[in-house]
Order: C-alpha cells, then sequence, then structure tokens
C-alpha cells in the first residue's frame, strides 16, 4: 500500500514537471511572437504571467496550509443517551444472570436472547407494529408503505391470520423499519383470545406501535391503547379510510379521537389516511377513485423517528431485558430451591438417625438437635450468603427457640405420633417418633431458612415466628404427614438394618 502511495505521488509529480515544462516553452513561446511585434507588448506579457504565478503560489500555499496543518482532533464521542447507557447496563447485568443458570438447554435460549438484545441495540433498527381491530385497513396500509402487495386485503374479518413482518426503508431515515402487520383484535372468535394475547406480545416488544381505526374509537379499543400506553408504549394512532367520510365529518371524528387521548397521546399523533380508497359512483353517474394518501403518517413516523428513535429502541431494550431477567431469575431461583431442598433431604435423615439412636430425654432438646449449623452454612451458600459456622449456630439456636416457644416441637411429635399410630402419651418414649420428629423440625427450620436467605437475610415483617408458622401450616397436611411417616420409617429402618 505505501509502496503504492510512493509511486503514484513519483508519477504526479513528474507529470506536473512536465506540465511546468510544457507551460513554461509555451509561455516563452507567446512572448517570443509578442516581442516581433512590440517589445512593450512582451514585457507587459510577461509581468501578467508573473503575477499570476505568485497569485497561484500564494492561493496553493494558503489552501495547502489548510490542508497539511496538524488536524484538530476529533471531538470525542457524544456520550450516549443516558437511556441507552442505561439499556447497556441492563444488559450486561442480565448477560451475568443468565451466566448462573446451571441448565444448559435454558441458558443457551436465554443467552442467545440476550445476545439478540445486545444486536438490536447496536444495529439500530427499529420494530414498528400495526395493530388494531379487524378489517379496519391494517393490511392495506402496510401493503400501501411497502409499496408492494405482501398481504390479503379483504373485507371479511380476520382475513390477516397469522402476524408478518416485512422490512421498511423510508426516505430520510438511515435504519431499517420492521414493520409487521398483525391479526385483528378483538374479535368474537375461537382463536380471538390467542390472538389478542399474541399481538399484545409484539406490540409489549415494539418499539413504535400504529394503532389503526377507522372510526370513532370504541370502549375496547381505546381500553386497549390505555394498557398499551400504561407500559410506556410509544403510539401513533392512523386513522384510516378518511375517503368515506364528507370533510365536515372528518375534522369532527378526528377532533373527537384527539380529544379522547387528549392526555396521553398529542394531536400530531393522531394522523388520518386512506391505505385503500374505494371508489365512489358520482351524482353524474360516473365513478371516481381517489389516490392512496399515506403522506400524514409517513411525515409523522420520519419525525416521530428521528426525534426519538434511539430513545424509543433503548427503552424497548430495556423492557425486554427486564422481561429475560425475570425469566432468568426465576430460573435461577428454581434452580436454588432444589439444590435446598436435597441439602434439607440430607440432613433431615441425618438428624432422624441421630436422635433414634439416642433418644433425647425431653422435648426442648429436639429441636435444638434438628437443625444443624452447617446446615444453615450450606443453605446459606446456595444463596450465596457466606456464612461462618458461629453465624450458623447461632441463626439455628434462634431458629430452635422459636420452633420451641411457638409450640412447633410438642405439634410436630403429636402429628407424628399420630400418624404413626402412637399413642401421645408415649410418644416420647419411641424412638421412631422422635427420629421422625427431628427430621420433621429439620425440614421446617430448612425451609425457614430459605425464606430467610431468599429475602436477603431477613424474616420479613412478621419476623422469624411468621416465617415458620407458616412453614408448620405449609407442611401439615395429612397427606404429606403420612408420606413423611412412611419415608421416615424406611429411612429409620434401614438405618438399624446396618448399624
Ligand atoms: N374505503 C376504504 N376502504 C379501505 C381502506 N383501506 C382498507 N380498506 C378496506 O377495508 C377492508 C379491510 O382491509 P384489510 O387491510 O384487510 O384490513 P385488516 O385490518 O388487515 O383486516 P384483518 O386482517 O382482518 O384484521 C378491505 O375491504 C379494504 O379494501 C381505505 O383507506 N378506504
Ligand atoms: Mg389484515
Amino acid at each position: 500500500m505505501k509502496q503504492l502511495r510512493l509511486w503514484v505521488i513519483l508519477g504526479g509529480g513528474l507529470l506536473g514537471l512536465a506540465g511546468l515544462l510544457v507551460l513554461v516553452d509555451f509561455v516563452l513561446r507567446i512572448q517570443g511572437a509578442l516581442a516581433l511585434i512590440s517589445p512593450l507588448l512582451a514585457q507587459g506579457f510577461l509581468l501578467l504571467v508573473m503575477v499570476g504565478v505568485i497569485a497561484a503560489i500564494g492561493y496553493s500555499i494558503y489552501y495547502g496550509h489548510l490542508f497539511l496543518r496538524p488536524r484538530r482532533q476529533r471531538p470525542t464521542p457524544t456520550l450516549p443517551d443516558e437511556k441507552v447507557a442505561v439499556a447497556q447496563t441492563a444488559l450486561t447485568a442480565l448477560a451475568q444472570q443468565v451466566a448462573q443458570i446451571q441448565d444448559q438447554v435454558a441458558q443457551a435460549a436465554l443467552r442467545e436472547q440476550s445476545q439478540q438484545l445486545a444486536t438490536d441495540l447496536d444495529l439500530q433498527d427499529l420494530r414498528i407494529v400495526v395493530f388494531g381491530v379487524g378489517s379496519v385497513g391494517k393490511t392495506a396500509l402496510v401493503n400501501q408503505l411497502l409499496g408492494d402487495i405482501v398481504g390479503t386485503v379483504a373485507a371479511p374479518l380476520g382475513s390477516t391470520t397469522v402476524a408478518a413482518t416485512y422490512p421498511l426503508r423510508l426516505p430520510g431515515l438511515e435504519q431499517t423499519l420492521w414493520l409487521t402487520d398483525t391479526p385483528g383484535l378483538l374479535e368474537a372468535s375461537a382463536e380471538g383470545p390467542e390472538r389478542e394475547a399474541q399481538v399484545r406480545h409484539l406490540a409489549a416488544e415494539a418499539d413504535l406501535l400504529l394503532f389503526v381505526i377507522d372510526n370513532d374509537l370504541r370502549q375496547s379499543e381505546y381500553a386497549l391503547a390505555c394498557d398499551l400506553l400504561k407500559m410506556g408504549k410509544r403510539l401513533v394512532v392512523v386513522f384510516n379510510k378518511v375517503d368515506l367520510y364528507p370533510e365536515a365529518d372528518l375534522a369532527a371524528v378526528l377532533a373527537a379521537v384527539r380529544s379522547r387521548f387528549q392526555h396521553q397521546i398529542a394531536p400530531e399523533d393522531v394522523v388520518d389516511v386512506a391505505a385503500q380508497p374505494q371508489a365512489v359512483q358520482l351524482p353524474s353517474g360516473e365513478w371516481a377513485q381517489m389516490d392512496p394518501d399515506l403522506w400524514p403518517l409517513e411525515a409523522r413516523l420520519t419525525a416521530v423517528l428521528r426525534e426519538e428513535g434511539a430513545d424509543l429502541l433503548a427503552e424497548t431494550i430495556l423492557l425486554r431485558s427486564q422481561r429475560l431477567g425475570s425469566t432468568a431469575r426465576d430460573l435461577i431461583d428454581a434452580q436454588r430451591g432444589q439444590q435446598a431442598d436435597r441439602i434439607i433431604d440430607r440432613y433431615q435423615w441425618i438428624n432422624a438417625g441421630v436422635v433414634a439412636a439416642s433418644p433425647l430425654p425431653g422435648v426442648d432438646l429436639l429441636a435444638t438437635a434438628a437443625i444443624n449449623a452447617q446446615m444453615v452454612v450450606e443453605l446459606g451458600k446456595v444463596y450465596q450468603w457466606d456464612l461462618s459456622l458461629e453465624e450458623g449456630k447461632t441463626l439455628a439456636l434462634s431458629l430452635a427457640r422459636t420452633l420451641t416457644g411457638l409450640g412447633i416441637v410438642k405439634g410436630a411429635m403429636t402429628l407424628l405420633a399420630v400418624g404413626m399410630q402412637v399413642t401421645v402419651a408415649t410418644a416420647l418414649a419411641s424412638r421412631a417418633v422422635q427420629g421422625a420428629s427431628a427430621a420433621y423440625l429439620t425440614r421446617i427450620a430448612g425451609k425457614s431458612f430459605v425464606a430467610y436467605f431468599r429475602q436477603g437475610q431477613d424474616w420479613g415483617d412478621g419476623g422469624v415466628s411468621a416465617v415458620v408458622e407458616q412453614q408448620f401450616q405449609l407442611n401439615r397436611r395429612e397427606a404429606f404427614i403420612q408420606d413423611f411417616v412412611k419415608e421416615a420409617i424406611a429411612v429409620l429402618d434401614q438405618r438399624e438394618a446396618q448399624g
């Protein structure tokens, strides 16, 4: 590359020199010819040429200086817009969350979606969803905007059955717009609710919505638009089929729509168009066909997207990343729940074995025996809390006191004694009942600690008692107790056989 440039400069220099020689020769010849006529004329000519040369040199020095002077440093790129920065931060947080998901398939799916968001933010392409009730002319509008027939336009409701997306370029806008035509909403058909859910989902993921109507707003249409506006969606209302209205009526009906949305949508965001005007018969008997007119929509679209495009995109990306984030959180929570369950399961049968092997003299000691500090530390770790064994002990002890204080230890023993068909009076003497009760209390304690760690090491408004009480209520159903007793007996029998 460098060598090529050297050759070009050398060639250019030689060519310039040759040109200069030709020019000097030419000037001298003219001067010679003029000298034959009059020496004064020849001198005048030479003077003129010299002035010209000096002017040319001056001119080249001035512009050469402008061209060659050290360039001013490029201005530092303008800081990304605040919303874009927020969206970028959200995407980084999302990627970290996704990395914590252990299920490979779920992780790959979410990773792909979060990468798609990053690409969308980079590309700056915008998604526009056209929606509205059936037969308002959504497909006609899309066809007309694209200048191409891509979807079926038909009078009966429900002619569009699945959403379809097309790329659209508008003069004056750099980005590609992805225009989605959707099936009509609020149709009284079997597929109605399912379609509505699909369209709502598409609408929620769009950067801009074109809400097509062809009449004064129905209450249901208004309610739908309000829902989307509440979600923070940007909406342009497209009043279609204006060819059907005499001018005076049109002004009134448009004013009515604008006033309905008075507090939510700017008047200029309600535009009137005729996507596919119908031919009308004039009093003379002739047929007149008006041309389609989308100009007000195209002008508004260009203005909105130019001014707000980047912000709208960032807002949608943020919304989409929050959604993915909550899916990721749910997955992580389920994954942690399973890990915690395995830990609780393990400790409950260990404790059952220990207690059954050397029964305790009093009920009060049972809770202390059932809550293992190591279990607390392990459960904490599942929820990313690093506890020392000392801290685990303190927590275990305070929970044991609560279980005893609330009468849950006695309650549990009674439940299990009944389940094992042992009289309550002799329950304390029964190794099996003591072992099963210890396991049961380990479970209640473990589940309570899960709630505590999930809430960020916080027992919540009702304190530790409320959490423990709730877990006891959740785990005392008769069917559950019966299964638990069966499992306890099986585990204890097995231990006895082994020991
Ligand atoms: N007079 C008039 N009729 C129109 C205009 N635009 C569309 N139509 C007619 O309205 C009817 C429905 O048009 P579509 O584009 O299929 O409506 P849609 O909203 O896509 O309908 P679905 O897909 O069923 O929800 C057709 O008969 C169109 O010819 C218009 O600007 N003026
Ligand atoms: Mg359609």
